[in-house]
């Protein structure tokens, strides 16, 4: 028989430009933020995922817009690649009054139900359970809707998230459990916490489909997702992705990213950063040409130039509504 074809196959040239856009759209929102933070008007912690942008860019597009998702304080990407206003979306992460939230939630809690996205976590693990409820729910109403959980490997030994997964599979619940092994929790390697460092063996034992992929490779990622979530939709969920990637930047604004990690490996994973590796493959293969991902950038600019001058426009929520949503 021959071999299946790829979900990638079914992509249009517009689909694939489209994907590098979204890479690049994300590096240039979360640029922004780093420089909103150093000029002091996005207040505490500012977690980056540069070099991790394959992924968001790749899972967005290979799910419906009414697809649930889950993610952490690193998801900025996610959303995006969902659909979230990036506007709005700028407003909440500057705790502006026009932002998703209200300006209340700011960037651990970002919240948009209109684009499926149940929440961007603080508390590791903490998205895990949210979207094994979802799946629960969408399996139980036919609503034929995948949840997508987005966690880093450090959440892998969180009590609610062995609770989660093993309800998941027991059930066959339609959601993703998407993994971002970056190798690191905060300053942590992964062989310090966990003594089975290839996360796949252990899902398995939950009794789940398991794939581990490239994760700086965004068609790996496209049809790593797209093949699970048509698992999921057909009744066959739940399913384990490793992604295999790296974090360039440090953890937070403020760690350089070094000290726990040598100078070489960084620079080893730099080389394989996402945009780089899919530019490089889109004018190979003359999908496009310099000019062409050049004017991709300057769209992508635009619009985030656009987005941070809706939120920087946008007051402050005011003081005596502070306390509105928090007490019933
Ligand atoms: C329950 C809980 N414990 C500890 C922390 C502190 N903390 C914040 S991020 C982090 C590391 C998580 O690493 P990982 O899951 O690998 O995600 P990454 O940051 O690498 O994307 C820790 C321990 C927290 N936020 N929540
Ligand atoms: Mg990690």
């Amino acid at each position: 028989m021959p071999p299946a074809k790829k979900p990638r196959s079914q992509l249009t040239r517009d689909d694939l430009l489209g994907l590098y856009r979204q890479i690049v759209l994300m590096m240039r929102f979360e640029e922004r933020l780093l420089a909103e933070s150093q000029a002091g008007n996005l207040r505490g912690s500012l977690h980056l995922a540069k070099g991790q942008e394959a992924l968001p860019a790749g899972a967005g597009k290979a799910l419906r817009p009414d697809d649930y998702l889950t993610m952490t304080y690193r998801g900025h990407g996610y959303a995006l690649a969902k659909g979230v206003d990036l506007g709005r979306m700028a407003a909440e992460i500057l705790g502006r009054r026009d932002g998703l939230c209200g300006g209340q939630g700011g960037k651990m809690h970002l919240f948009d139900p209109a684009h499926g996205l149940l929440g961007a976590n603080g508390i590791v693990a903490g998205g895990i359970p949210t979207a094994v409820g979802a799946a629960w729910s969408s399996q139980h109403q036919g609503l034929g809707r995948v949840a997508l959980t987005v966690f880093g490997d450090g959440a892998v030994n969180q009590g609610v998230a062995m609770e989660s997964f093993n309800m998941a599979a027991v059930w066959k619940l339609p959601v993703i459990f998407l993994c971002e092994n970056n190798l690191y929790a905060e300053m942590t390697p992964l062989g310090r916490s966990t003594a089975e460092t290839d996360l796949a063996h252990r899902f398995a034992g939950f009794g789940m489909t398991t794939a581990t992929f490239d994760g700086n490779d965004v068609l790996e990622v496209y049809d790593q997702v797209a093949l699970a979530a048509a698992a999921c939709r057909a009744g066959k969920g739940p399913v384990f992705l490793q992604a295999m990637t790296y974090r360039t930047c440090g953890h937070y604004q403020l760690d350089p990213g070094l000290g726990y990690r040598t100078k070489e490996e960084v620079a080893e994973w730099e080389a394989k950063s996402p945009a780089h590796r899919y530019a490089g493959w889109l004018t190979k293969e003359k999908h496009t040409d310099k000019a062409g991902l050049a004017k991709l950038e300057s769209e992508a600019l635009a619009a985030v130039d656009q987005a941070f001058s809706f939120a920087l426009a946008s007051p402050e929520p005011p003081v005596d509504k502070m306390l509105a949503g928090v007490f019933v």
